[in-house]
């Protein structure tokens, strides 16, 4: 399973049911036509019984998928899509099974664990065989799209093609305005072929939708929280009114520097929105690339996560070439890369499992190493966006990414391992309740570990030298902090402003690209430096959209993470500023962790919430106490400036011209 939830909609991990973190679905379904309900058997018995068969079926469905997006060819995708589609047939039938216990007595556990069934499936199916087989066939065919993605300038022998990997390089160390624009145009292009199929999918699952009582596929998104979708949906609002103001001032300085760089005319686009092509990112959800240009003190004390990283990876490099001294052919030079590039992804992977092991939580079985996957391979294609993936409920426990050396893969991969260590905690739970409290937790685990990779802990790896104690030295970890965290916030939640829009219909099929847009105007304040008419299909340029991953997940994690954080430095006696603490190595802080890991979704998320926190609400107080001081500066920084930015002035493509009259 990828990303995303499993089957059940839980979350993303584990199973097909859609548990945890960043996997896919599972489907369940053994061989044959799912089984009938026995003569007499009680709520409680059904339920274990689906629990059984779950657990029976998971492996089958995990292996198809980690096939289909390890090997991506027409053979792997159509296994994976039957395999897909027999899960969902069996969740069906589980669901269908579970309504002659409507109204009756049964234990707590047990209605909770219905409820999740009813609940858990990203990709609700259609009860028409035909159209669960369409459906299962589409999702698989654009995630395969989506991987093997390339853009191809020039003919024949000349033609040069790069895959999403290479244009993020160029978006990351590149500062030429065009080269970029090329960048970010080029693999924007690889959606276009996308619409179509998902203007189906969105009818199709939204048939799977109705037909399980919901009023269309985002509805049933919304209503995996223990409160009603409009309930979720507020509170969503409400958290973002929260930051929003921290956000604008971010968004102000990254402004002013842009322009310093670029100059004003090309440094912002009409109505003093980010251009698209400029933040670092295909997406603009984390700038964390751009320290070049935002860095607040360049003189006080090097952050320079990514150079260390490099030069690990030379020194990988320069080893693994002394073993084969004498003649080398461009063959054998590339094998060698290849080699270096694994041994320097697996050092940074045994470096966050360092951390997890700090806190008392387990090493990774030998499986993992073994099986997961670090790096791109050379020899096909694969789905590179990482992922975290539990494969048989029992140990099997494994990450798919293309590693580089560098920053974001480094926190990339504590992120993932945050996924791993919920699977392993919860992996003695019944099947349907391995899945995350909700999908934001699952995707919050991790990120608190990154939150506790202060500067002092980077120099304790040697990944950065020695700190300055300086304010300006406090502020430029904030601003590192706030580039990857704060930018984030917005991007978190317009993906499924925008899917909520397409699947309750008000945003139709001919308005999706100027919908997107106008949502990245509105939320993040960055609009492209072209127009991009409906010709395209911008949204199937994120992972998460071909992929259908719920998005939300995410920008509540973005919440709760620091949430997590606090309560773990106050577990680990932490005394000063929120900002300075790191738990690493404490055991008492491991043991709360593990704690709340453990509960998977066996309880509402609230009630694990206040487990950990002595709060059962969230709340983004704890992001506006960590960020404090730098909020004081940006607002300093800021002063005299015309802060904000007129979403209403995005560049809109050229209306049609009509045709010239007739003449004569
Ligand atoms: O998709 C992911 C993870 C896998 S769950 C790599 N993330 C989101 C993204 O990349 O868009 C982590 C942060 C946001
Ligand atoms: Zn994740």
């Amino acid at each position: 399973m990828k990303p995303v939830r499993a089957l059940l909609a839980l979350g993303i991990a584990a199973a097909v049911i859609g548990l945890g973190g960043c996997k896919k679905e599972p489907t369940p379904a053994g061989a044959g036509a799912p089984a009938a309900a026995p003569e007499g058997e009680t709520a409680d018995q059904f339920v274990a019984r689906v629990n059984a068969e779950y657990k029976k079926l998971y492996p089958e469905v995990s292996a198809a998928q980690w096939l289909s997006s390890t090997y991506i060819n027409d053979d792997s995708q159509l296994l994976a899509a039957k395999a897909n589609e027999r899960y969902l047939a069996q969740l069906n039938s589980w669901i269908e099974q579970a309504r002659k216990f409507e109204g009756q007595k049964m234990s707590p556990e047990s209605a909770r664990a219905i409820h999740l069934l009813k609940i858990g499936a990203a990709m609700p199916p259609p009860k028409d065989p035909a159209k669960l087989e369409e459906l299962t066939r589409i999702a698989t065919k654009m995630e395969g799209m989506y991987g093997s993605g390339r853009y191809c300038k020039g003919e024949g022998e000349a033609q040069q093609c790069r895959q999403l990997g290479e244009l993020e390089d160029v978006l990351r160390s590149s500062r030429d305005y065009d080269e970029q624009l090329d960048a970010w145009q080029g693999w924007h292009g690889v959606a276009k072929p996308m619409r179509q199929d998902y203007v189906r999918f969105v009818e199709l699952v939204n048939q799977g939708a109705r037909d399980l009582g919901f009023a269309d596929a985002g509805e049933m998104w919304r209503s995996g929280y223990d409160m009603s979708p409009a309930e979720i949906a507020a509170e969503t609002d409400r958290l973002w009114g929260q930051v929003k103001p921290l956000y604008e001032q971010l968004h102000c300085y990254a402004r002013t520097r842009l322009e310093a760089k670029y100059g004003v005319e090309r440094g912002h686009v009409a109505g003093n929105m980010l251009p698209a092509h400029l933040m670092g990112n295909m997406w603009q959800q984390d700038w964390g690339n751009l320290w070049d240009i935002l860095a607040p003190y360049p003189d006080a004390g090097s952050l320079d996560v990514t150079g260390a990283l490099e030069s690990q990876y030379r020194r990988s490099f320069d080893a693994q070439l002394a073993k084969q001294p004498g003649q080398r052919g461009p063959a054998d030079l590339a094998q060698v890369e290849q080699d270096a590039k694994l041994a320097s992804a697996k050092l940074m992977t045994e470096r966050a499992q360092d951390f997890y092991v700090s806190l008392g939580m387990p090493k990774l079985p030998e499986s993992y190493w073994q099986k997961t996957q670090f790096i791109k391979p050379r020899d096909r294609d694969v789905v590179c966006h990482a992922s975290a993936w539990d494969m048989n409920m029992a140990g099997d426990v494994r990450t798919k990414m293309c590693i580089k050396p560098n920053e974001e893969d480094f926190t990339t991969i504590y992120h993932e391992l945050g996924h791993v260590y919920y699977y392993l905690a919860y992996n003695k739970l019944p099947p349907i309740f391995q899945q995350g409290a909700h999908d934001g937790f699952h995707e919050a685990i991790g990120d608190t570990i990154v939150l506790a990779m202060t500067p002092k802990y980077l120099q304790s790896i040697g990944l950065v030298g020695d700190q300055q104690q300086s304010r300006e030295a406090l502020i430029n970890a904030q601003m590192r902090m706030a580039l990857a965290k704060v930018s984030f916030l917005p991007f978190g939640l317009m993906i499924d402003r925008w899917r909520w829009g397409v699947f309750d219909g008000s945003i139709k099929p001919d308005q999706y690209n100027k919908a997107w847009w106008d949502l990245k105007a509105k939320y993040q304040g960055v609009a492209p430096a072209t127009p991009r008419g409906e010709e395209f299909f911008d949204p199937g340029a994120k992972y998460h959209v071909p992929g259908n991953t719920p998005y939300t997940r995410y920008f509540l994690s973005h919440i709760l993470q620091f949430q997590f954080y606090k309560a773990l430095c106050d577990a680990a006696g932490h005394q000063g500023p929120l900002y300075e603490c790191s738990f690493y190595g404490n055991k008492e802080a491991g043991q709360k962790f593990w704690a709340m890991l453990s509960k998977g979704a066996s309880q509402p998320w609230q009630q694990t919430l206040k487990e950990l926190t002595g709060g059962e609400k969230m709340d983004a107080g704890a992001v506006l106490e960590y960020f404090a001081p730098l909020q004081d500066w940006l607002r300093q920084q800021n002063e005299g400036q015309a802060c904000g930015w007129q979403a209403s002035a995005a560049a809109q493509p050229a209306a049609p011209q009509p045709a010239a009259p007739a003449q004569g």
